[in-house]
């Protein structure tokens, strides 16, 4: 075996992309996610860079799962080095007073305890090892909350809190922990956090050259080829047309 990283939210996004980005650079990939066509049909194009690629179809709100799913790792994929902690979503965009309380579940479910059940499975065989680099996916709606971002600025806000902490908790283990806050990304979601609706989704980037999925698996990439005694703690990443939540450029 090869190194090994471990994404989260691998069918599409920025999870698909930086399973793509490792593959092509040589690692062994675990890639995870619900729609399991979606994990086959990304399983065989890693296949391709002749790199070892396991399919983990799981939901990360579900802890019994999530348990299950990394004692039963066969031993060899055991040596995780890398995990992204990439699944999430944003669902729905009201005041605080017309929310969806199935909305602000999902996203607390998935973003913040999700995040924790993965983390709390695949961390101890980092310890174990001494080695390890953890990525949380952050956004620039955990360094600001914005109107109608309530819950979803909420849940990166705890991102940003956790990230924070765990790299306290697991730096006498050799265990860098580095999270990505990235902005405006054409991905699908907008298109999950408008329920599917495509036209909503389309405005949110209308004149804006927004950051591709690729953008973000290669900062990932950065970081974590850097040497073992750097570690990047944060890194905010914007479209140019994009200062923060509330300042964007947008062309004609
Ligand atoms: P996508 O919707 O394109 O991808 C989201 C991924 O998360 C999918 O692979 C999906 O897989 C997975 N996922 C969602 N819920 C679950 C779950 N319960 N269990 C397992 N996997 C799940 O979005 P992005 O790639 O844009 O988003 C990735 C991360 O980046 C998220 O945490 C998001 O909050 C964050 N982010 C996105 C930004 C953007 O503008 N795009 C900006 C800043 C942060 P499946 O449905 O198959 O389970
Ligand atoms: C996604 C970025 O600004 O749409 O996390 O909340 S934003």
């Amino acid at each position: 075996m090869g190194k090994i990283i471990m994404i989260t939210g691998a069918t599409a996004g920025f999870g698909r992309a930086t399973a793509m980005k490792f593959a092509q650079n040589g690692y062994d990939v675990i890639i995870t996610g619900r729609r399991k066509e979606r994990l086959n049909e990304l399983g065989k194009e890693l296949s391709k860079y002749k790199v070892k690629v396991l399919q983990l179809n799981f939901d990360v709100r579900k802890n019994s799962d999530v348990v299950k799913t990394i004692n039963n790792l066969p031993d060899e994929w055991k040596k995780i080095d890398i995990l992204v902690n990439n699944a999430g979503l944003a669902a729905g965009l009201e005041h605080v007073n017309d929310g969806i309380i199935d909305d602000w579940d999902r996203m607390i479910d998935t973003n913040i305890k999700g995040l924790l059940y993965v983390t709390r499975a695949v961390s101890p065989l980092m310890v174990a090892r001494n080695t390890g680099h953890i990525f949380n996916i952050g956004s620039i709606a955990g360094k600001s909350a914005y109107e109608k971002g309530n819950v979803y600025c909420a849940t990166k806000s705890a991102v940003d809190s956790l990230t924070r902490s765990m790299r306290i908790d697991l730096l006498k283990h050799n265990i860098r922990v580095t999270q990505i806050a990235p902005g405006m990304a054409e991905t699908e979601f907008s298109l999950v956090r408008f329920h599917g609706d495509e036209e909503k989704a389309r405005a949110v980037y209308k004149g804006i050259d927004a950051l591709k999925a690729e953008d973000i698996a290669d900062a990932i990439y950065y970081c974590a080829t850097l040497p073992p005694h750097v570690c990047i703690n944060d890194l905010v990443i914007t479209p140019t047309q994009q200062a923060d939540v509330f300042y964007n450029y947008r062309k004609a």
